[in-house]
Parts: structure tokens; C-alpha cells; sequence
């Protein structure tokens, strides 16, 4: 019998072209083996055979486009294999079981045989029936806390018998708060059924409009349509805004709702119709960020939540560092919350749930996670196949958090009121969230038949209900009362974080165009017939051509629904999202505190860290910084020689110190304070660094500001932590990143992992991170005092990266006239006078400078060169200028060009130009352009690995004898030297002509 294969449901799209055949009449296929790949605009697809058997036609060809239900070919004899239907459990069946009890303190065994059982796990429902009427008796007569006290007896009891014990990190799959202990909204839900239904739209309107112009510019539909209640009632009842008296609660906002946001602003009158209409369009003025970006609208958005795991994370060490500035005394406790809205897919990134143990630990009650459970992430379920809403309890109530479930919506409450056998419950627990994702997707009908159906008692409990009621009932967070009473009971939670996990639908209200789909995540476009529906199930007030124009909606000022919301935002302190700052600068401390700095260090050594590490606490004696400084560290202060701080201003500890330390003899022991100002955080440079950010934005979200300064191994900065640099950046954080222990082969002993060649040039990536590569002692102070000026006395929106070493060497005194050069990339540090043979301008940064300044000595003794030595703070801030004066000189091409600051330090200078670092010669490469002479550099490209800093240097030929060499083969390329004079060198260096290029061992 002759079958035919054809095109299966391939969701929206259609005349979908095909772009490969993969058979050809006569191919014996089986099951499963791809016919045809078709390409769409978005992706390319193979479609399937359903069946085995043999190809006896096939009726498409490359090229041809095709749509659901196109015959691609027909099989002869082909055979469908029947699949095995799975075999259904057969239910109360009398059981005989094996009991073993115990009889005057013996154990014996004997044989029960029950006629009836309700199911395989109770062996006796009228025993069990007897307990559960105890339990609620207790309730009744003494209360719920006498109840929880006998309980935990019998827990405590079971677990001294050995029994073991049914998992209870998770309660059933019903809401945490009882319908009877509800608190319902006081609002009017009329009239705020009215705007959540005007900002659903607008919100939806604006994406659509700008993919109406531009399909390029994207956005998102389904995401804010599944949360928009869980926004309103903050928005309406329990987000208080800052005001001149109090400083306002946080919220981070899920990054794509952000239409939702716009929407509600719209409403409110802060952004027009014209706004609105410029959503994604941000290169000219006036368009909306299309996520939450503080840099780009940086009156309005406070917190950068858009890459996934990142918002939860940074909220986490907010309601931290709030509670630290509050146990400092720097802030007034307010009771202010910070709330942290989140995607059920988004808890999937390790940082999303990486930091609630602390938060639980601390003891965090102004912190409100509330988890958006759409059962739905960008290509499927969260969990098809189990329950996010369980398993995220369950991984909260493990880490001691207060957790309330918004599962079910009012309508259900009578059913479960209803339910006296636990049946309804029994089935709400069974269905898996795949399930729960279908039921919304189809009808009453099928909720009907497939999740009551199951139990004929469940079908039984809505038999008197339409299916348009069972399509009604709905769920928790789609509930304002219920949404209404989660709230209420967070903020009044004292000792813990709480997590509101509330269960909604994606795309709720888009019907057949994106309701609770797989594709909801992307829809963007919406058509005629979409809109109509969309207007009809939230009863819009626009006319059918005003839906076709897709015009926003708004009341007049002077209707109800507006006064009401602008009413509701009055009583809470005014708007949010809004971003002020009202901090007082700190002013910058004299030059005095800096001066030992300036002066050599004679015959003393010591590493730039150790420099930093006193420099800080010189400005702990200075009274303006002093209480500012919020020195981080992540469990490394006796690397970096801080141990010293513990005493001396004690490490933030919210309940103090209960316990007498080891070391408490000892001067630098270890105190832990309340009032501590070191933040030791462990080891989580991902923690430290949202401690970082919430620090450096104290100023805005405080309006306190704060010094923090983030020590760690450079090589466990950027690359570890740099998506929370860029959300640094966009939050406009201020503060210092210290990269120590820098350089490839600085750090000598600790090996690949550890030996940071590179991040500078991610540092270089963030445009308002201003970075440095300092070698000694006075170049620190300069930066360092500049750095606290320019951010915290001048207000400017930068932070600095600045790279310390472990290497100890004596630092000589400051050139005079040297700090310009310092701050904005190099200076001239030292002229090596040799006998005029060639010239050299020898640049050099970090602790490479050193080996560089070695090499001029050698260079101009040995072989008579004039040898310039240019200390190179930052190459990354000389390619900044480079760049900009360079574009400014080809934007005018008739004017006299413009010189970078390379250019004008060195274009008087002869010679060409050897630079070398630390780091891999990119980092130096990156002034090649501006150099406009014969440019070499040396670094450390290639795997690090462990061994002295001398054989390192050797290694990766950055040591004075390799410059030496590679100097004098450089000038003989240029034609300034004999050949010769650099063969010798290499003989007598013993350098190896063989020896394989580093980034190849
Ligand atoms: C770090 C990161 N990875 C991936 C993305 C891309 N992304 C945006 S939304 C999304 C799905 C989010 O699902 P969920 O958290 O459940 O949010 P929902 O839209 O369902 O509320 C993904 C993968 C991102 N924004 N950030
Ligand atoms: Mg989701």
C-alpha cells in the first residue's frame, strides 16, 4: 500500500523553500530518515519520514517552497510500526503487604490484608483518615503553632526510631498562603483591570509598530503579557519611589519586560506617544533602550538586568550592602526593599540561584525575589517533564528562604474547597509542567478531558461548570488578590529573603498568536486578526481601524483610570523606575597623604600592592575618604598584605563576632564587626563584584557615595567576571579594580591558570573603564589620587582597572613634571646616553619597565646607542586618544592634522620604537598606528606555566637580554646597524635561534 510523507506542522510559516533533497526515488528509508531540509528566514529544518519503506516518487525538487500538508514524496510497501502504547496501571486492587511492627519492643513481621486501598502508597486510608482528623483537631482547639509543635515531635521522634523520612523540601502544589488567610487587594479592580489592559496593549502596540518599520528591531510580546499583574499591584500598592524623606525601594526589572515599563510610563504621561514610537531606535535622541540599560536612559533605568542571572545576583549584594551601610551608620533604616523580578528559564544560570545561600545566611528580610513561572523559556518548557514551581521551592526552602507559591487563582478556590479527599490536589501534583503548558495552549474542552478527566470524581467536580469556566479558572499570578496577599506577606517577613514564585501563562491573552506556545517567546509581529483578538480579550476601547493603524491607547488626564494610577503612584512617593542622585562628592585628600609615594624608596623594596595596600590606609586617616573606602576582598587579604585592615576597621560581619578568634592574640586578627568596613567575601569573585557595583552606585541608589575597591588576582577579573564589568559599566558604578598579582610572569609560581597576560585588553573593550599598568610607586599615587577626583569629586561616570604586581623592587622618586604624562599613557623616564651609534625609544609598562630600563643601560654601554625610556602607564588610554584624534583628522581633511599624545611625545624623537609588557603584544600593539615609526614589540603571547620570574622573562623573551638582542636585530633591520652586531649578541646572550615560538609550546 502506497503512503505518502508530507510536510508537518512547521508552526507560523509558510511557502517555506527547500533547500536540500536528501533522497531520491528507489532510496530504501526508515523511519525517522530526513526527506528534505526546508530554510526559512530564520532557520533551516529537516523534515522526517514518519514511516519506513521505499521512496517510489518523489514530488519536490530544490527550490520549491512548500507549506504544512505538502506531499514531498509517496513510499511503496511501506510499514508502520505500531508504537507501543504504555501499559496503564490498573487501580484499587486489594493488596497484601508485608508490614513490620513493633510489639513490645520486638520486632515481628506479620501479613495485612486490606479490601480496599485508595492508592499504591496508603495502605490504610481510614488510619490515615484518623491522623489527618488529629491534626486538624489540634488546629482547631489550639492553633496552627501548638499543631506545628506536636509535628515536629513526631518528626523529631521518627528520625531517633531510624525511620526515614519523606522528602519535605517541597509542599504540595498548591498555593503557600490558604485561601482563608488570603488578604485581598484593597484596590478598585475594575478600574485597574481597565489600565493593566491599556499598558498590555501599548506595550504590545510598540513592538509591534517597530517591527512594523523595521523587522530588525525586535522586542517582546509574550514575556511582559505573562507578568503584567505581577507588575501592577508593585506598581499600584507596594513600590514606594524615592522622596526627599525616604530613599525608596530598588526594583530590578526583568530585562525583556521592559515594553511593559514603557507601557505604564506612557500611561503615567513620563514618555510620549513619540517615545513609544522609537523603541529600539536609539542612535538618535529620544528612543527607548530596548532593554534596561542605566547608561543609555540613564534618568530612568537603575539596574541592568537584561543578561540572564545577573539581576538576581547584583539584587542579592544590594539588600547586602544596604544593610551594611545601615549597620555602618552611613544610611537610616527605612524598611526599604529591593525586589528582584525574574524569568523561571532565567534561574537556570548558575548566578541566579549562586548567591541565595548568602542571602539567607545574612539574614536578608529587605530582599523580594518574585520568579515569573510561564512554565516557558525561549525555545520550550522550562521543565516539560517536571515542575519548575517544586523544584524551585524546594532549592529556596533548602537555603533557608521564605517561600510563598501564587500557583492558583481565586476561581479555583472553591474547587479545592471542594476537594475533601485530596484528590484535585493529588492530580494538580501528577501533571507535569509540559502538561500544564498544553492546557493553556488548547481549550476548556480539553482541561476538561485531560487534566479533570483523569479521576472520574475530578470530572464529577466540574460537571456543572462550561468549559468556558473551566477555561477561567486561572492561575496565581494572573490574580491580582492573590498577587495582592504574596506581597503583603513579604514585606511584613522579618529574618529572610522571600521568594514569590508565582505560576503564569506566556503570552497570556495573545490566543492562537502566542498563548502559552513554544514559538510565544519570539512572536514580535502581530497581524489584523491577532490585534482584534488581542483588543477583544482585554476590552481595549479602540475602534476596529484604530486596532488596524495599531494605535496606543490613552485615557485623557482627566479619566478615571488615570487620575487613579497617577493616585496610586502619589501615595508611594512618585515614579519608578526613575534613576536621581542627590549624594554629596567627596572632596579630594591633599597631596600630603600621597607624598611618601612620590619620594624613592632608597634601598627598600617593595611591590606596587604593598604600595596600594599603604596608600589605603593612609587614606584611612583622611576624614572625608575614611568612611567612604568599602574595601573588598574575596578571601584573599593575606595575599594582597591586607591583613592588617582586619583590626584595624574590622570585616563586616551583620551579627558581629560570636566567637573568640584563634588569632586573637595576634595584632592583625581576625575581627569580624557590625559595623565592619572589609568586605570579605568568600570565594566568589562574582559576589565581590556585585558588592563592587552596589558600592559604586551607592550614590544614585543611596545617594551615599562610596569608595569601593575590589582587590583580586587579575586574572579572576574581567575574564571571570566580565559581563557583571559591562553591567558595572552601564550601571555607571564608581569605584577602583584592582587587577593584583598582574602580568604573566610577575606572578611566577601559580602557573597557566593564574598568569594574567590579557586583561587589559578586556578592560580596553569597556568604554568608560579607564585602566592602567603602573610600575612604581609615585605612577600609583598619581593615578590613584586622579581616580578619586575625577569619580568621586568631578562626578564622572568612569571606574578605574588599575594593575598591582607581587614583584618587589625599590621605586625611585617622581620625574619632575611627570604627571600629565602618567595620566594620560606614558612619559619619558629615563635618556641612556650611549655614543650616538643609533637611537632607540625604548617603551615599557608594568614590571617589564624594569627589564626595559636594564636593556637601555646595556644598549647604550655595551653598544653605544642612545636608549629614551618611556614609562608606559597605560597603553590602553594612549589608544583611546590615538583613535580619537585620528578620526577627528580624517573628518577634516583640509585642516592642519592633529597629533595623538604618542605622536606628540615622540615625534621629535629619532630612532625607532621597541615596546614591551607583560601582557601579550596586542596590548602594546595597540599604539603601533600612532607611532608612525618602525614599531616592535615584545610580550608574554602563549601558555603561562609555573616556574622563576627570571626563566619566565627568558621564556617569553621579554627579559633584558632578549630586548637587548631583539633591539639590536630590530636597528639592523632598519638598516641604522650591521647585522652582524646582533649576531654576536645572540651568541653571547646564549639565546636560541631554534627554540620554538612560545604560543606554540
Ligand atoms: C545570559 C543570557 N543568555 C541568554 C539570553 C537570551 N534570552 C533572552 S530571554 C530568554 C528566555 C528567557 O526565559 P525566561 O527566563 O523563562 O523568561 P520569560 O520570557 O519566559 O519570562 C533568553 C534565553 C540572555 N538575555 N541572557
Ligand atoms: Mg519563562
Amino acid at each position: 500500500m502506497a503512503k505518502s510523507i508530507s510536510v508537518p506542522d512547521i508552526g507560523d510559516f509558510k511557502d517555506v523553500e527547500i533547500v536540500e533533497v536528501l533522497v531520491k526515488s528507489g532510496d530504501k528509508i526508515k523511519k525517522n530518515d530526513p526527506i528534505v531540509t526546508l530554510e526559512s528566514d530564520k532557520s533551516s529544518v529537516e523534515v522526517p519520514s514518519p514511516f519506513e519503506g521505499k521512496i517510489s516518487e518523489l514530488k519536490v525538487k530544490i527550490g520549491d517552497r512548500v507549506s504544512q500538508g505538502s506531499i514531498l514524496a509517496t513510499l511503496e510497501g511501506g510499514e508502520v510500526k505500531e508504537e507501543k502504547k504504555p501499559v496503564v496501571e490498573k487501580k484499587n486492587k486489594p493488596q497484601k503487604v508485608q508490614e513490620e511492627e513493633r510489639s513490645n519492643g520486638q520486632i515481628v513481621k506479620r501479613e495485612k490484608v486490606y479490601a480496599q486501598t485508595i492508592s499504591k502508597d496508603d495502605i490504610d486510608p481510614i488510619e490515615t483518615q484518623e491522623w489527618l482528623d488529629s491534626l486538624k483537631g489540634v488546629v482547631e482547639n489550639d492553633g496552627p503553632s501548638r499543631a506545628g509543635y506536636l509535628i515536629k515531635k513526631i518528626i523529631d521522634e521518627a528520625y531517633s526510631e531510624g525511620l526515614t523520612l519523606p522528602d519535605t523540601r517541597t509542599t504540595p502544589y498548591i498555593n503557600t498562603i490558604p485561601a482563608s488567610a488570603d488578604v485581598r487587594s484593597p484596590g478598585d479592580q475594575n478600574i485597574e483591570r481597565k489600565i493593566r489592559a491599556y499598558i498590555r496593549w501599548n506595550a504590545a502596540a510598540m513592538v509591534v509598530r517597530a517591527n512594523k518599520k523595521n523587522p530588525e528591531l525586535g522586542g517582546h510580546i509574550g514575556t511582559f503579557a505573562s507578568a503584567a499583574t505581577l507588575y501592577d499591584v508593585g506598581m499600584n500598592h507596594f513600590w514606594r519611589a524615592k522622596t526627599n524623606k525616604f530613599g525608596g525601594d530598588l526594583i530590578y526589572f526583568q530585562g525583556h519586560s521592559a515594553p511593559g515599563m514603557y507601557a505604564r510610563a506612557f500611561l503615567e504621561g513620563r514618555i510620549t506617544e513619540k517615545q513609544l514610537d522609537k523603541f529600539r531606535q536609539e542612535v538618535d535622541p529620544g528612543g527607548l533602550s530596548s532593554y534596561p540599560h542605566p547608561w543609555l536612559m540613564p534618568r530612568f533605568w537603575q539596574f541592568p538586568t537584561v543578561s540572564m542571572g545577573l539581576g538576581p545576583m547584583m539584587a542579592i549584594y544590594q539588600a547586602r550592602f544596604t544593610k551594611y551601610l545601615i549597620n555602618r551608620g552611613l544610611l537610616k533604616d527605612e524598611g526599604r526593599k529591593i525586589w528582584c523580578h525574574l524569568g523561571d528559564g532565567e534561574m537556570d544560570e548558575p548566578e541566579s540561584l549562586g548567591a541565595i545561600g548568602l542571602a539567607a545566611r545574612e539574614k536578608l528580610d529587605n530582599l523580594i525575589f518574585v520568579v515569573n513561572c510561564n512554565l516557558q523559556r525561549l525555545d520550550g518548557p522550562v521543565r516539560g517533564n517536571g515542575k519548575i514551581i517544586q523544584e524551585l521551592e524546594g532549592r529556596f526552602r533548602g537555603a533557608g528562604w521564605n517561600v510563598i507559591k501564587v500557583i492558583w487563582g481565586s476561581y479555583w478556590d472553591q474547587l479545592l474547597a471542594k476537594d475533601k479527599t485530596g484528590l484535585l490536589v493529588k492530580r494538580m501534583n501528577e501533571c507535569v509542567d509540559g502538561e500544564y503548558q498544553a492546557f493553556k495552549a488548547k481549550s476548556g474542552k480539553y482541561v476538561r478531558d485531560n487534566f479533570f478527566g483523569k479521576y472520574p470524581e475530578l470530572k464529577e467536580l466540574v460537571s456543572n461548570m462550561t468549559d468556558a469556566d473551566i477555561w477561567r479558572l486561572n492561575r496565581g499570578g494572573h490574580d491580582p488578590h492573590k498577587v495582592y496577599s504574596a506581597y503583603h506577606t513579604a514585606v511584613r517577613n522579618i529574618g529572610k529573603p522571600t521568594v514569590i514564585i508565582a505560576k503564569t501563562i506566556k503570552g497570556y491573552g495573545m490566543g492562537e498568536s502566542g498563548e502559552s506556545i513554544n514559538t510565544t517567546h519570539q512572536q514580535k509581529k502581530l497581524d489584523e486578526k491577532d490585534l482584534l483578538y488581542y483588543r477583544d480579550r482585554f476590552n481595549v476601547p479602540l475602534t476596529d481601524k484604530q486596532v488596524k493603524n495599531i494605535e496606543y491607547y490613552r485615557p485623557s488626564d482627566s479619566s478615571k483610570e488615570i487620575k487613579y494610577l497617577k493616585n496610586c503612584r502619589m501615595k508611594l512617593g512618585g515614579n519608578i523606575p526613575e534613576r536621581t542622585t542627590f549624594a554629596k562628592t567627596i572632596k579630594t585628600p591633599p597631596l600630603s597623604i600621597f607624598e611618601n609615594f612620590m619620594k624613592s624608596t632608597g634601598d627598600k623594596e617593595m611591590s606596587t600592592t604593598m604600595v596600594l595596600v599603604r596608600m589605603l590606609a593612609n587614606l584611612l586617616r583622611d576624614k572625608n575618604v575614611a568612611p567612604r573606602l568599602v574595601p573588598i576582598i574575596p578571601d584573599e587579604a593575606r595575599t594582597f598584605g591586607m591583613e592588617g585592615f582586619f583590626q584595624k576597621i574590622g570585616i563586616y560581619a551583620h551579627e558581629g563576632q560570636k566567637y573568640e578568634p584563634v588569632d586573637s592574640e595576634q595584632l592583625s586578627s581576625y575581627r569580624e564587626d557590625k559595623s565592619g568596613q572589609v568586605l570579605q567575601e568568600g570565594i566568589t569573585e562574582a559576589g565581590a563584584m556585585s558588592s563592587w557595583i552596589a558600592g559604586g552606585t551607592a550614590y544614585t541608589n543611596h545617594d551615599v557615595e562610596m569608595i569601593p575597591i575590589y582587590l583580586f588576582y587579575s586574572m579572576f577579573g574581567f575574564q571571570r567576571i566580565g559581563d557583571l564589568a559591562w553591567a558595572a559599566a552601564d550601571s555607571q558604578t564608581r569605584g577602583f579594580l584592582i587587577g593584583a598579582t598582574s602580568g604573566k610572569t610577575t606572578l611566577a609560581g601559580e602557573g597557566l591558570q593564574h598568569q594574567d597576560g590579557h586583561s587589559h585588553l578586556l578592560a580596553s573593550a569597556i568604554p568608560n573603564c579607564v585602566s592602567y599598568d603602573p610600575t612604581f610607586a609615585y605612577e600609583m599615587a598619581v593615578i590613584f589620587r586622579d581616580g578619586l577626583k575625577r569619580m568621586h569629586e568631578k562626578r564622572e561616570n568612569i571606574y578605574y582597572y588599575i594593575t598591582a604586581m607581587n614583584e618587589n623592587y625599590s621605586h625611585p622618586t617622581k620625574p619632575a613634571g611627570s604627571d600629565q604624562g602618567i595620566l594620560k599613557g606614558m612619559y619619558l623616564f629615563k635618556e641612556f646616553k650611549g655614543k650616538g651609534k643609533a637611537k632607540v625609544q625604548m617603551l615599557g609598562s608594568g614590571t617589564i619597565l624594569r627589564e626595559i630600563i636594564k636593556s637601555a643601560e646595556i644598549l647604550s654601554k655595551d653598544y653605544g646607542i642612545d636608549c629614551k625610556v618611556w614609562s608606559v602607564t597605560s597603553f590602553n588610554e594612549l589608544k583611546k586618544d590615538g583613535m580619537e584624534v585620528e578620526r577627528k583628522n580624517l573628518l577634516n581633511p583640509s585642516e592642519k592634522p592633529k597629533k595623538s599624545y604618542v605622536e606628540t611625545c615622540l615625534h621629535k624623537e629619532e630612532g625607532m620604537v621597541i615596546a614591551a609588557s607583560d601582557y601579550i603584544r596586542s596590548y602594546s600593539d595597540q599604539i603601533r598606528p600612532f607611532v608612525k615609526k618602525p614599531f616592535y614589540s615584545l610580550g608574554t603571547d602563549g601558555f603561562g606555566r609555573s616556574d622563576t620570574r627570571e626563566k619566565l622573562r627568558k621564556f617569553f623573551e621579554v627579559d633584558k637580554k632578549h630586548i637587548v638582542v631583539y633591539t639590536l636585530s630590530a636597528l639592523a633591520n632598519e638598516q641604522l646597524l650591521e647585522s652582524k652586531q646582533a649576531e654576536k649578541a645572540i651568541k653571547k646572550y646564549n639565546i636560541d635561534q631554534e627554540k620554538i615560538f612560545p604560543t606554540k609550546l
